[in-house]
């Protein structure tokens, strides 16, 4: 008899990771289950076509019952959490919902699978995220934030999700869950949100370019961070839930690039010497606590994953600015 084919249910599946993370699972033969939200989610329409194989069902990170239910219907093998409020500058705006989806948006996903998995056996994925070291120059590692460095988060986001690495690890510790937290860097791509910088600076690249724009808007650009591919990192998700020990991994590049050297490769690719001419600061995209520099040490993945990042950074802003330019050039 054929073996049954594994069960995964994600939560996030319309958003950057959750498309990779499909794509990735589709490929291994698994069975997959998407959450989506609200009774006329805008995204519906595109994930059900880019992602035929994905069963959709209705339910909400803020709504346990409702969870349930997911569980129930999708009787996964392993859940990957990747939903939540992930823009850090908007998390600043909207702190209660930030706290009430990201942070305990966990707990009520944890409670759904411990209530449902009566035999203990679903795996469970953690998105969690760099943005709980926090950047400060006091806390920083010579050589990269590892899964024991301090954590000091510095948005209702990064307060949001140390509270869902904690509930995961407590979980663990706790119910002997196989529940682990991925400590993703930065990681970007071609199905990036616009409202991020990269995404933001290739579309502006590619717009100049092709001359339909004359300058971007953006904050501060002297942050640093390290920035990887997203599709790439998923890769790391699902080898973490493989494991037979469950435990927390960082995922990053093991390098560091402030936004002035992503905008300085970005232009030098189509062919722009100069970007400053192009840019203009606007206060409005500064954010009331910055994170300075993100520097991940991904050693550990390394060794007991098997896993290093294939892309790198000249590799990144290239592959996302050719993709801005195949897009946009169909607007001429
Ligand atoms: O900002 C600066 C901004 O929004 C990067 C999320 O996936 O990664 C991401 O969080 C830096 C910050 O990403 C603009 O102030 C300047 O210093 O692209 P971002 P993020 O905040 O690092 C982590 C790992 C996550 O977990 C998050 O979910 O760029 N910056 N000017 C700007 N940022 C934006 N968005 N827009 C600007 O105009």
């Amino acid at each position: 008899m054929a073996e049954a084919k594994k069960r995964a249910l994600i939560t996030g599946i319309t958003g950057q990771d959750g498309g990779h993370l499909a794509e990735l699972l589709n490929e291994k033969g698994y069975e997959i289950f998407g959450i989506i939200r609200g009774q006329h989610n805008p995204k519906r329409e595109a994930t059900e076509s880019e992602f035929p194989y994905v069963t959709l069902i209705e339910a909400d990170l803020t709504d346990a019952s409702s969870l349930v239910r997911a569980m129930q219907l999708a009787k996964p093998d392993e859940v990957y959490n990747l939903g939540a409020i992930s823009h850090v500058g908007y998390s600043f705006k909207d702190p209660m919902l930030t706290s009430d989806v990201t942070g305990k948006g966990v707990l009520n996903m944890l409670e759904a699978i411990r209530l449902t998995d009566t035999e203990n056996k679903v795996r469970f994925y953690q998105a969690s995220t760099s943005e709980m070291y926090g950047g400060l120059e006091y806390n920083r590692p010579k050589n990269g934030y590892t899964e024991e460095a301090t954590f000091h988060p510095r948005s209702p986001y990064g307060v949001a999700k140390l509270y869902g690495y904690w509930i995961t690890r407590n979980y663990r510790e706790s119910y002997n869950m196989f529940a682990v937290s991925g400590i993703l860097f930065n990681h970007e791509g071609d199905r990036r949100g616009i409202e991020f910088v990269t995404r933001k600076i290739t579309n502006a690249v590619a717009r100049i370019k092709l001359g339909l724009q004359d300058h971007v808007e953006l904050g501060d650009l002297w942050p640093k961070r390290d920035w990887g591919y997203a599709g790439d990192y998923v890769e790391g998700m699902w080898r973490m839930l493989q494991q037979d020990v469950p435990k927390d991994y960082v995922l990053a590049t093991g390098e560091t690039h402030s936004i002035e050297e992503f905008l300085d490769t970005a232009f030098k690719h189509v062919g722009i010497d100069d970007w400053k001419p192009y840019v203009k600061q606007n206060p409005a995209f500064m954010r009331p606590a910055e994170v300075d520099v993100l520097l991940g040490d991904p050693t550990k993945a390394e060794k007991e994953l098997g896993w290093k990042r294939k892309v790198d950074f000249p590799g990144l802003v290239k592959l996302m600015v050719d993709h801005d330019l195949a897009i946009e050039s169909t607007k001429l």
